[in-house]
Parts: C-alpha cells; structure tokens; sequence
C-alpha cells in the first residue's frame, strides 16, 4: 500500500498530467480542476493513442469516446458516451455531473448539449490515428477484441484540502469496437466509483468484463467494510476472476486503481506490468508499477533499466 497520496491515476502516459495537476493541488484548489487538468492533458496529447485526440478509431474509422466524473461528495456523476468531435470530453462529463437528472449523454444528444454550452469540437481522428486504422486488419473476431496493449483508458482520482475526493475518466474504448459500443469507463460502479466518505476506485481493461463485477463499486465497498485499498485492490480482482473460472469464461486484461479518504493507495492487475502514476502529500509525482505474476501483485518504482525497455506509454 501506498500511504500519503492525494492523486492516483493510470497509465505512464498520465505522467505529464499528473505533474501539471499538483502545483493545482498545492494551491488548495478545488479537487476538479486538479483532475480535469490531468485528463485534459492526455486528452490533448496527439502521441496518446487511446485517449482523447488520436484516439483508437472503431470499425467504421471514426474515433468515439467515452468520459465520465464523479463527484465524490454529493456522488453527482456526468459522462457522454459514443461521442466524435467534442475535444474534450471530460470537461462535458464534469458540466454534466451537477445535474441530477439528463447527466449521462450518448452520441447526437451529448454533441448537442456540448454545442450549447460552447465547448470546443474537432476532428479526434490524427494521421496517426487513421495511419493505425488503415493498416489494421479489420476482419478480426469481435469476440476476441481486447484492449490495447500497454496503455489504454485514463482514470485520475484526487482529494483536495478539504478531502474532497473524484474521479475522472476517459477513453476511445476498445480498437475497432462496433460503432455504438460503449464499455464500462462512463458507467459508475464499474469504470469508477467515487466518495469522499470512503474512497474512490477505477478501472481500465475490458469493459466488458469490468462491468460483469460491478469492479470500483467492489473495491470501494469492501475500504467502507474497512479493508485498506490495495487489499480491497486485489481481493476485488481475485473475487471477479474466481468468478470468471467458475462460469468456464476468459476474463480479458483488468487493471484497478484505488485511494481512501485518508490517502492511501493501491492498484492491482491481471498484466505482467501496469504502470500508474501517484502525486504523495508532499505533491511529488511518481511512476509505479503493480506487477501480476502467477496471481500474486507486487507493486514497484521502476528504474532507469525498467523503463528503458517498457514499450507502453
Ligand atoms: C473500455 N475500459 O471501453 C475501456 C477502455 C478500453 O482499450 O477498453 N480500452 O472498455
């Protein structure tokens, strides 16, 4: 376990916006803004492939999103699903998440809420990005879709001064999914789960699969049953795949992170190598890595020779 965090989130790829989000949160900032700056960063960032702009395009080569933030206090939560031009789709999640009703938009209804609020729209599919998509193979088994390797969906939870906690995530989804398809990132209980009163979790993987336990919603009740977060990491995980065995089904790749409201943290993962990124009180970010080896997790800081050989981003 992790002690004396105030933001976790996953992915190496999260580095750079984890850093810009603690001086945010040094200035006693509200915990949002904190968290939309670290989504936003890798939402913007071209070289990201799964995320935001240059996102994974579906079958059809159009890139469509998913995000989604929880409101750890009031448990408020907004997300828009399916969504294709809306730069930044967390900023339409977090407006969202004041409502109490209408706060969970799909596809034209989400774009248009965003039109009416002036949020930026552009086109998320990069060269990059449709370069991926042409020289891919499309005649893949949807059944066998898993999620891409090594990076994947941006989950960042934070706690400000006042504890506050939240969650922020957001995704492309699956590569080459079915148009339409959404998967568990904006759906709370599974791709995040959030309050204050206890501690917030989320995850990344196939959603599919996330979604078939429920898996933020798991971890966070087993910390209020008073489990600390990387036990209530593990035993969540185990419970799901137990599960899995027991029904003869394969479980896809699953990656969990979590921190309670006195801010410690955990992670856990079915990889050999999920990267995640931690900012401590002291408002130092670093890069971890929680490890999965014959079902037992270690969680590390890599070194220079670790991350010289990591592909992922
Ligand atoms: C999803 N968990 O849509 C997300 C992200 C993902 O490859 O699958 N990325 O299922």
């Amino acid at each position: 376990m992790i002690k004396n965090c105030c933001m976790i989130s996953t992915w190496k790829m999260s580095l750079l916006g984890m850093k810009r989000a603690a001086p945010l949160l040094k200035r006693n900032v509200p915990v949002h803004e904190a968290i939309l700056m670290a989504v936003k960063t890798v939402e913007d960032d071209p070289a990201i492939s799964s995320v935001g702009y240059g996102g994974l395009p579906n079958l059809n080569g159009e890139v469509e999103l998913d995000a989604t933030y929880m409101n750890g206090d009031t448990l408020g939560f907004g997300g828009v699903m399916s969504v294709k031009n809306i730069k930044n789709p967390i900023e339409v999640a977090f407006d969202l998440s004041h409502y109490q009703r209408n706060c969970l938009l799909s596809d034209i209804g989400a774009t248009r809420y965003a039109q009416s609020k002036g949020f930026a729209f552009q086109n998320m599919l990069s060269p990059e990005s449709k370069k991926r998509y042409d020289q891919t193979d499309k005649m893949r088994d949807s059944e066998m879709l898993e999620a891409y390797k090594e990076h994947d969906t941006v989950c960042v939870i934070g706690m400000d001064h006042r504890r506050s906690m939240a969650c922020g995530v957001s995704t492309s989804g699956l590569f080459l999914k079915m148009p339409g398809r959404v998967g568990d990132s904006p759906i709370i209980g599974s791709g995040l789960y959030a309050d204050s009163e206890v501690g917030c979790a989320a995850a990344t993987g196939v959603g599919e699969d996330i979604m078939k336990g429920c898996l933020s919603f798991s971890i966070v009740e087993k910390m209020r049953n008073g489990m600390d977060p990387q036990t209530a990491c593990e035993t969540a995980l185990q419970q799901h795949l137990q599960r899995f065995l027991r029904c003869n089904h394969s479980c896809g790749s699953i990656s969990v992170i979590a921190m309670d409201c006195y801010g410690n943290a955990g992670a856990a993962t079915t990889l050999s190598a999920f990267p995640f990124v931690v900012t401590d009180q002291n408002f130092s970010t670093q890069l971890y890595v929680a490890s999965n080896i014959g079902g037992k997790i270690s969680i590390f800081q890599p070194d220079q020779g670790w991350l010289n050989s990591y592909r992922g981003d």
